[in-house]
């Protein structure tokens, strides 16, 4: 376990606030207890504003690097019907991206200043995005299971306390919906498919079950900002009950199905009505977000070639250089 690794003794909630002036802190907390979102304008303590830019800029980069596993299956996918079913959610993907980039400009962080410190490996995106599609049946499981996680998780915190980032995870909410449809779709079709089908996505689920677990953060005991972003309602329930969650509706239907769940300890308690499971490999989760996972170079990699690809473009949309501008005459 790396636990006690992430523990900042920096971090602790008195720490964060105590340089803030007392009285406006206990106003601004006693709008968030009172259900008041807070706006860009509004007064919020300088750790509030870090935080949230931490958290929406990780979000963000999630989305964009998340359109690549399932987006490199878009010139193989089995079938016309089903290549333009995934352009339209891998472009999804990337408006989400976008809206967040958005909400956490609101904050006072520049869109570029973001993308470079994701090309540069300073921010964090998440852990699921850094294994590849190996086959079709992968893009199904992640349209279904990370798309349900992502639900659950956005579901939630879009009750939260910042408006823009609420507003985003309200409108993402809705297209995720038809995501988690499309995955579940061809989940259900391969596993009522052919042996060999059944057998694909089989593959697939073992694959991508220990992401899945890892996708909603470290256990309660270990997460170092659950406490503090709880108590200003940026996220509304903690990393194990966002899992518990998730586990309570989808186990079932991925049994339901005939698919086999690589974790032998995986069970309902039905007197705690709590799911136990195997302890994720945190020492693993945290080589993955930390830039060591199968995939993390090439995903980066690919942004960075696009990011300079497209210069020219952004410098053209922001007329910054005449030479690719036409003139109004
Ligand atoms: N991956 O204190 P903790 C999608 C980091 S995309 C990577 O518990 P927190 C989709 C965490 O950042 C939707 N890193 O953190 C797109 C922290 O490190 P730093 C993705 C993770 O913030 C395309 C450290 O571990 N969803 O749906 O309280 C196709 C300690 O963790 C992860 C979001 O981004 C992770 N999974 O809680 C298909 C939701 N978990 O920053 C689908 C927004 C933790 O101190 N984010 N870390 O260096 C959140 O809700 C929260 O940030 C988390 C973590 C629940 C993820």
């Amino acid at each position: 376990m790396y636990g006690n690794a992430y523990i900042d003794p920096d971090q602790t909630p008195n720490k964060l606030t105590q340089d803030e002036d007392p009285a406006r802190l206990a106003e601004f907390e006693a709008r968030i207890e009172g259900g008041d979102k807070i706006e860009p304008k509004d007064w919020m303590p300088k750790e509030y504003r870090k935080q949230l830019i931490r958290m929406i800029e990780q979000h963000a980069h999630s989305e964009i690097i998340g359109a690549l596993p399932e987006g490199t299956w878009i010139t193989r996918a089995p079938g016309f019907r089903r290549k333009l079913a995934l352009m339209a959610k891998v472009q999804d993907e990337v408006g989400h991206a976008q809206l967040l980039y958005s909400a956490a400009e609101t904050l006072g962080k520049s869109r570029e200043e973001m993308i470079n410190d994701l090309i540069s490996g300073k921010s964090k995106y998440s852990n699921v995005f850094n294994y590849p599609a190996e086959t079709w049946a992968d893009t199904a499981i992640i349209s279904w299971l990370i798309d349900a996680g992502a639900i659950v998780n956005q579901l939630a915190n879009s009750k939260g306390s910042y408006g823009p980032y609420c507003r985003a995870l309200e409108r993402i909410c809705v297209e995720e919906s038809f995501h988690l449809k499309y995955g579940h779709d061809n989940v259900v079709f391969l596993a009522t498919g052919t042996k060999t089908q059944r057998e694909m996505v089989q593959d697939a689920l073992i694959r991508w079950w220990k992401p899945v677990m890892h996708f909603f953060g470290p256990s309660d005991n270990i997460s170092v900002h659950t406490k503090t972003l709880m108590k200003w309602k940026v996220k509304m329930a903690s990393n194990d009950e966002m899992r518990q969650t998730f586990l309570n509706m989808y186990v079932p239907k991925i049994w339901d199905l005939g698919l086999v769940i690589p974790d032998p300890n995986l069970k309902k308690n039905e007197s705690t009505g709590l799911w136990e499971y195997t302890e994720p490999d945190w020492e693993e989760f945290k080589r993955v977000i930390n830039g060591d996972g199968p995939c993390n170079k090439e995903r980066l990699a690919v942004r960075k070639y696009a990011e300079e690809k497209g210069r020219w473009v952004r410098k053209a949309l922001l007329r910054k250089d005449a030479e690719y501008v036409t003139p109004l005459v």
